[in-house]
């Protein structure tokens, strides 16, 4: 058989990826899997029986993570592994995680139709929490199998509930007996929608990242002396929402002031007692902040991070910081990126090369495989939102190139 004329079968994907929109979808058209939901439940035991139905092996470690596994001839050999994750955004997108997974489903059904016998197992996998909404920090599942995070600090993380993260696995049913401990991997795959403008404003379908910029995520306190708005004068008062809202207008700053290519953003905020007529006394709010220079964003914060003691001291509201987490920023494997490229031109699409400005379960991967991602456009660049779109020429184009690099890393000795 010519391998080289493979093609994926872009309507079954599209049909895999309508399922999976039914599972937690919103009424503007997003959906809702927050990690270790139901709706997470769900859309992993529908994934669990497509994997069953090709004769896929398929276990759960301790941190949730699903792998599905494809023997190879030389089925010792390390695998190639593909995949991304099902949890998604609060009212997020249809696309983002799940592209990965459904793609990485996708080429495993086109190699088990064909009967294609590859040199290596090729694994598949859901990462678990993925998008550190529900549960901070991100990327927790791949973390932990990276041997980067800690699994009891990561069991004992908290909702807004209050609810810890390894009762809430245990509770879905996914928590494996595996422990979540990394094995090598010949080559890592990670297949997802750019999130961002580029690639539709460049005109080009397949972008081929360099690797992904560091995270930094921080979580800042503030108390504040609560009183009843009316009799209280302005002056004297330890109002912990107006000492929040200096600082948060000091993050949007940030970029400008530090100068070089960097983004910071405060996403979260919680506000107590949350009332017309009571001066706020207490306020929770994240910050996130991303370059390619890991250096320049630790300056950064060290900036902010005086700016908010010094607002703190003078409004008289005491404040506690974390500084939650930090993932570097990785590099992808240089030899795997111009694969994609190369594969790209193969099958006649436009190509791009460029940097993700978002995280992704390879950012860990790439510390400890050769990793790669192929990106397909996101319209209008939006992403995180229920209208985030991707045209579906380009998923199937995007799969294809999937395809073509599991194979050609599949079929080396
Ligand atoms: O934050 C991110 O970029 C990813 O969606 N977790
Ligand atoms: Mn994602
Ligand atoms: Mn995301």
């Amino acid at each position: 058989m010519d391998i080289s004329r493979l093609r994926v079968d872009g309507k079954r994907l599209r049909s895999s990826l309508e399922k999976m929109t039914e599972i937690g979808a919103t009424p503007g058209g997003g959906v809702q899997r927050l990690a270790l939901s139901d709706q997470d439940k769900q859309a992993r035991d529908l994934f669990v029986q497509w994997l069953e139905e090709i004769n896929l092996e398929w276990s759960t470690d301790e941190m949730g993570n699903i792998f599905g596994r494809r023997r190879g001839k030389k089925d010792d050999l390390p695998p190639v592994m593909s995949g991304s994750h099902i949890d998604s955004q609060p009212r997020g997108g249809r696309f983002d995680g799940i592209l990965g997974v459904m793609g990485a489903l996708e080429v495993l059904r086109t190699i088990h139709d064909r009967g294609v016998e590859t040199e290596r197992p090729i694994v598949i996998v859901d990462w678990t929490n993925e998008e550190g909404s529900r549960f901070a920090p991100a990327m927790v599942g791949s973390g932990v199998w990276a041997g980067k995070l800690e699994r009891n600090w990561v069991y004992g993380r908290t909702d807004i509930q209050g609810k810890r993260f390894g009762e809430e696995l245990a509770r879905m049913g996914y928590q494996g007996e595996l422990p979540a401990r990394r094995w090598p991997v010949h080559a890592y795959y990670e297949y997802h929608i750019e999130q961002g403008p580029i690639l539709e404003r460049e005109g080009k379908t397949i972008g081929a990242p360099k690797g992904i910029v560091c995270l930094h995520w921080y979580d800042v306190y503030l108390e504040g002396t609560a009183n009843q708005v009316g009799p209280t004068p302005m002056e004297g008062r330890n109002d912990a929402l107006c000492a929040a809202a200096e600082m948060i207008l000091k993050v949007n700053a940030l970029p400008a002031k530090m100068g070089g290519h960097m983004v910071a953003t405060v996403g979260e905020i919680q506000n107590e007692p949350n009332s017309r007529n009571i001066i706020p006394d207490r306020v929770h709010f994240t910050v996130d902040i991303r370059s390619w220079d890991d250096d320049l964003a630790l300056r950064a914060w060290e900036d902010v991070r005086r700016d908010f003691e010094s607002i703190a001291r003078s409004r008289g509201c005491p404040i506690r910081i974390e500084e939650t987490w930090r993932v570097e920023h990785a590099s992808f494997d240089e030899r795997l990126v111009k694969q994609v490229l190369n594969v790209a031109q193969m099958l006649g699409y436009s190509s791009h090369s460029m940097v993700s400005g978002a995280g992704h379960d390879a950012s860990y991967m790439s510390q400890v495989a050769p990793t790669a991602m192929i990106f397909v456009p996101s319209i209008g660049g939006r992403s995180h939102v229920e209208v985030e779109n991707t045209r579906w020429e380009d998923c199937e184009a995007g799969t294809n190139v999937l395809l073509h690099c599991i194979l050609q890393s599949a079929l080396e000795e």
